[in-house]
């Protein structure tokens, strides 16, 4: 239902019942994203599909301001602003939206709209400017023809290829605007793991008419590539970028492209990576196939996002490998091929220290890849605000440039000359009516778009923004629920995997734990990543004794984590592996900090039912409920890793867990049995297994009470 129906109804029923007094909002399923408070004003249709009729039709929609608003192209170009940029300036009675681009005002329009949203438009004359750090801000779609979408947790892909290009689903305009809302404006619309067939030119039709759609919203789209198409799709017997048909047969590819979409983004590409074709196949090099496309793009003014996501099974260390494969490349990519590279050097978990790449690559157009589905934090059956975890990527030092030279400032290109600058998440949305599976997680889509326009804004300052946008104003909801959002990535590090520990989780579909498990290839074992015995815990990384990671930073970070006593704690087990009797900084052993790091993330997640509750008045009733149901279930699955990890490294440690926290809820046994075929009951009540000795502590047997038929998970089929 739109927004405007929504109000008019909401406001007729509180009349009704109530006279004036403020009542619960109406019921939302979460489609109308941080559009939600935004009452219409007027029901004026735009003029044309235009981005000028666009930008006016959402100010005479929407602005309930006195002053007038004018929205101007600027005549002479002002060089402060670049494309994207835009100026509103406040006087008497007047503001004015001016930009030197028409997708310049749209994005002034949507930050005049969010300032009112947010009660923060200027008391009195006001210049605010705003530009963008990123010249591209990227979604990636890992979705597949067939409308599955690999790592996908919110239904099916957007896209209906079925149906297209004769019928076009409102959905695609919806969510060009929102992306346009938040400053995104590059999508690559299908699954890194690329089907050829994209590239044919039945669904280059239908990739034209989402391209139209996208345009007026300033969103350009990207394609996925395979790199084996001159085999699949084109006749020929070789994809080998060096040979001069496989050249022709991507200029012919790309020039029937641009015919059809005359401002066609470019490629991304994943190659020779987890099984997929890439240049190497042929003895090439990731240069040599990056810069064939790149000059097959050049004419056009296309770009190739080529990703650095590359690892081998035979390898020591799995986190070395896109530095050892990319630095000796530095310098060898055309100005129109940026290297994609993963925040971290192994694989999107809840913490990973940044990729040494980004230290290592000083004439490489470098990006940032980071993940917005949850694929490693639960899915979307988890509450994770997940701007705290980019950020502190883009805030990390790298010192490659001195002081200063951030994960931010070294891909924003602050210090090369070829400004060409970009960042990609890969998106959390699907078919679901509310966009994300958990109405909380569009606030991942939110954060990611803001960010990549600002990487300076702070997790506060944007979940802020959202939750006034989404929910409500009232700092009675705001407060608390901001405070919940903002400790959510630490809580969720503290009971899936704490202190460096990574990839541990169930591998099938990367939901659970399975710290247990070993794998056909060692590199996708949690085995391989935790190296639990006797002796300890954690992956050596160190110079001396480990594997050598350490030396892929620059200093002082290489010291820093090389040194057992100098390396952050929360990346302990990541670079050493440590005695279960390590002395911490808190005095405690490495065991008992690990048993109250979990223990204090499974009460975090418990009190997370409890502040949610208390924010029931400000909240409809179908998101109160969905969100409620999903955080209870929340809090059993942080009881659940906790029971798992401990559990089994206590078949190492011979150590108790300690009496202040919770007893274990399971025993081992029935948790290595979970799968699809058997699936033990969680104990109701927090009730202990039998025969346990009486102790202190109990998981709040009202949590777990709430969601009876609660069994533990089956694990999703990938
Ligand atoms: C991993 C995912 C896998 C992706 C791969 C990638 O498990 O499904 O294809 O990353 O980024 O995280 O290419």
């Amino acid at each position: 239902m739109n927004s405007f129906k929504t109000f008019v109804i909401a406001s007729a029923l509180i009349l009704a019942v109530s006279g004036c007094k403020v009542e619960k909002p109406a019921d939302t399923d979460g489609h109308d994203l941080w559009f939600h408070n935004l009452e219409q004003v007027s029901d004026a249709k735009p003029a044309s599909y235009t981005t000028e009729a666009i930008a006016q039709n959402e100010i005479d929609r929407f602005w309930k301001g006195k002053a007038a608003v004018e929205i101007k192209v600027l005549d002479k170009q002002d060089d402060a602003l670049g494309r994207d940029g835009y100026r509103l300036v406040f006087s008497s009675g007047k503001v004015s939206v001016e930009a030197n681009t028409a997708i310049g005002t749209l994005y002034g329009v949507y930050g005049l709209l969010r300032l009112q949203q947010t009660d923060a438009l200027p008391k009195g004359s006001k210049t605010i400017t705003e530009v963008p750090a990123y010249e591209y801000r990227a979604f990636n779609h890992w979705d597949n023809l067939n409308r599955s979408v690999e790592r996908g947790y919110a239904g099916k892909s957007l896209w209906n290829w079925d149906e297209l290009p004769d019928k076009v689903s409102p959905v695609y305009q919806e969510y060009a605007r929102a992306n346009a809302s938040v400053g995104i404006n590059a999508t690559a619309i299908n699954n890194v793991n690329a089907n050829a067939q994209i590239l044919t030119p039945e669904y280059l039709q239908k990739v034209k008419v989402l391209a139209d759609i996208f345009r007026p919203y300033g969103l350009k789209v990207f394609l996925s590539l395979n790199f084996a198409a001159p085999k699949h799709i084109g006749g020929l017997d070789t994809s080998d970028p060096l040979d001069p048909k496989v050249v022709q047969f991507w200029k012919d590819k790309t020039a029937e492209i641009y015919a059809l979409i005359p401002d066609f983004g470019g490629y991304l590409v994943k190659a020779n990576s987890e099984g997929q074709s890439g240049p190497q196949d042929y003895g090439r090099t990731h240069a040599d196939g990056a810069n064939m496309l790149a000059d097959a793009l050049a004419p056009y003014g296309g770009v190739v996002f080529w990703r650095a996501f590359v690892y081998d099974a035979q390898a020591e260390d799995r986190a070395m490998q896109a530095s050892d494969e990319f630095v000796p490349l530095d310098g060898q990519f055309r100005d129109n091929v940026l290297v994609q590279v993963k925040n971290g050097p192994i694989d999107f978990q809840p913490r990973e220290p940044i990729s040494p790449l980004f230290g290592q690559a000083p004439k490489t157009n470098l990006m940032l890849e980071v993940q917005i589905t949850q694929e490693y934090l639960g899915h979307s059956k988890h509450m994770v605000y997940l701007h705290p975890l980019w950020k502190e990527c883009l805030d990390t030092d790298t010192y490659e440039f001195g002081k200063g030279s951030t994960v931010a400032a070294v891909t924003e290109g602050k210090y090369r000359d070829n400004k060409l600058s970009a960042i990609s998440g890969v998106t959390n949305i699907g078919d679901d009516a509310n966009w994300c599976g958990h109405q909380m997680a569009q606030i991942n889509w939110y954060a990611y778009g803001r960010m990549a326009w600002n990487p300076d804004l702070s997790s506060d300052e944007i979940a802020d923004e959202w939750l006034r946008q989404t929910f409500s104003s009232d700092p009675k909801f705001v407060k608390p629920v901001k405070d919940m959002l903002l400790r959510s990535r630490e809580v969720n590090v503290s009971y899936e995997m704490p202190l460096g520990l990574h990839h541990i989780m169930a591998s099938n579909a990367h939901f659970g734990p399975g710290p247990w498990e070993t794998s056909y290839r060692k590199d996708w074992s949690p085995q391989f990543y935790h190296k639990a015995g006797p002796d300890g815990v954690g992956f050596d990384r160190t110079v001396a004794t480990g594997s050598g990671a350490t030396a892929q930073y620059n200093e002082p970070l290489a010291s820093t984590y090389d040194n057992i006593e100098t390396c952050p704690e929360n990346l302990l087990l990541w670079f050493h592996h440590v005695p279960w009797d390590y002395k911490m900084k808190d005095g405690q052993t490495l065991w008992n900090e690990l048993c109250h790091t979990y223990q204090k993330g499974i009460e975090a997640a418990e009190d997370y039912v409890r502040i949610w509750e208390k924010a029931e008045p400000y909240v409809d009733n179908q998101r109160y409920q969905e969100v409620r149901t999903k955080l209870i279930r929340q809090a059993k699955d942080a009881m659940w890793w906790r029971d798992a990890v401990i559990l089994y490294f206590q078949t190492f440690s011979n150590m108790p867990i300690p009496d202040d926290c919770y007893p274990a809820q399971h025993t081992l046994d029935e948790l290595q049995q979970v799968g699809v075929f058997r699936r033990p009951q969680m104990p109701q009540g927090g009730a202990r297994p039998q025969g346990a000795p009486q102790m202190p502590r109990q998981p709040r047997p009202e949590i777990y009470d709430m969601l009876p038929d609660y069994t533990l998970p089956s694990m999703p089929e990938l």
